[in-house]
């Protein structure tokens, strides 16, 4: 795996429907996610924030709220990502709403275009974020990333990585969702997505939506991860804006990150959606840091 790190916060909430997951990068650096992954031997280089417009906190218009917004900072997203994969570092972001899932995976679909890798998206998260305009019931473009990126969306938001659409459906493993809006549900099953919701962990276990979910990757891929950490149960990630019950719990999500890690194809990562606001002395951020590190290699296992 690439141990060259480039951490890039994105402090935006511009997408979501409550305020302060402006603060996540913030937070993730207090619970001290650069120093944890030197600790796993990798070279890490904190970029900084990049920086964009204020959240003026508006209603939608023709179904989107603050699409001028959310298109300039996924635009100042796409660069800072594919500029890092272009110099060779695997990019974390450090979110922000998850509405950045638009630029740093266009930017990363583009790198694979370029390079001529194959593209596996892992969405981690409660939420199968693949509304359109029409279909939400809110507005909020962390509602939409998946469409966007599938062709369904804004003109602006859809070609931010140069090519329309930037992914494919067939691309993407949604895991861990419970929360799909109906027309939603609709378009999801439309256009085909591989979703391993909660009722298939439940019934299956992790392990075996893991392994599927990481199917037919191989040294070709490049395996990117959009960690939505509502993704994880309330109880040990209670500081999200749109808690679902019934997640993974800590250890399912270990294993979750741990699986990833085996392949050694990691190339890209999002760390969205964290809200310090919401939190309880930044225990949903020292999570998250906890379970990165798992994705990065750390492991309990004993055996060899
Ligand atoms: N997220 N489906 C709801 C909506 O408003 O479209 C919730 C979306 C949540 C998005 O958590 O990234
Ligand atoms: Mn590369
Ligand atoms: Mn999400
Ligand atoms: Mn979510």
């Amino acid at each position: 795996m690439n141990t060259r790190i480039s951490l890039i916060g994105a402090p935006t909430d511009i997408g979501a429907g409550s305020r302060g997951a402006s603060m996540g990068p913030e937070a993730l650096r207090v619970a001290q996610i650069a120093s944890a992954l030197e600790g796993r031997g990798l070279e890490v280089l904190d970029r900084g924030n990049l920086t964009g417009p204020n959240n003026p906190w508006l209603p939608p218009v023709d179904g989107y709220r603050h699409l001028a917004e959310v298109t300039a900072w996924n635009q100042s997203l796409h660069d800072a990502v594919y500029a890092e994969l272009q110099l060779g570092r695997l990019p974390i972001v450090l979110g922000g709403d998850h509405c950045l899932g638009i630029g740093s995976i266009s930017a990363v679909a583009r790198h694979c275009r370029d390079t001529g890798k194959k593209l596996r998206v892992l969405w981690l998260d409660a939420h199968a974020d693949f509304n359109t305009n029409t279909l939400t019931p809110s507005g909020n473009i962390h509602g939409m990333p998946v469409a966007c990126l599938c062709g369904h969306g804004p003109q602006q938001l859809i070609e931010i990585g140069g090519h329309v659409p930037a992914i494919s459906p067939k691309w993407v493993r949604q895991i861990g969702i419970r929360s799909v809006d109906e027309g939603e549900k609709r378009f999801v099953h439309e256009q085909d997505l591989e979703v391993f919701d909660m009722r298939y962990i439940d019934e299956m276990g992790m392990r075996a939506a893991m392994e599927l979910a990481l199917a037919l990757t191989d040294a070709n891929t490049h395996l990117h991860v959009s960690f939505d950490v509502d993704f994880l149960d309330p109880d040990i990630a209670p500081g999200v804006g749109t808690t679902v019950r019934g997640g993974p719990n800590y250890r399912e999500a270990q294993l979750c990150m741990e699986m990833i890690a085996d392949t050694g194809r990691l190339a890209s990562l999002d760390v969205m959606e964290l809200n310090p606001a919401l939190d309880e002395r930044n225990r949903t951020a020292l999570v998250a840091v906890d379970l990165i590190e798992s994705l990065f290699g750390k492991s309990t296992l004993m055996r060899k």
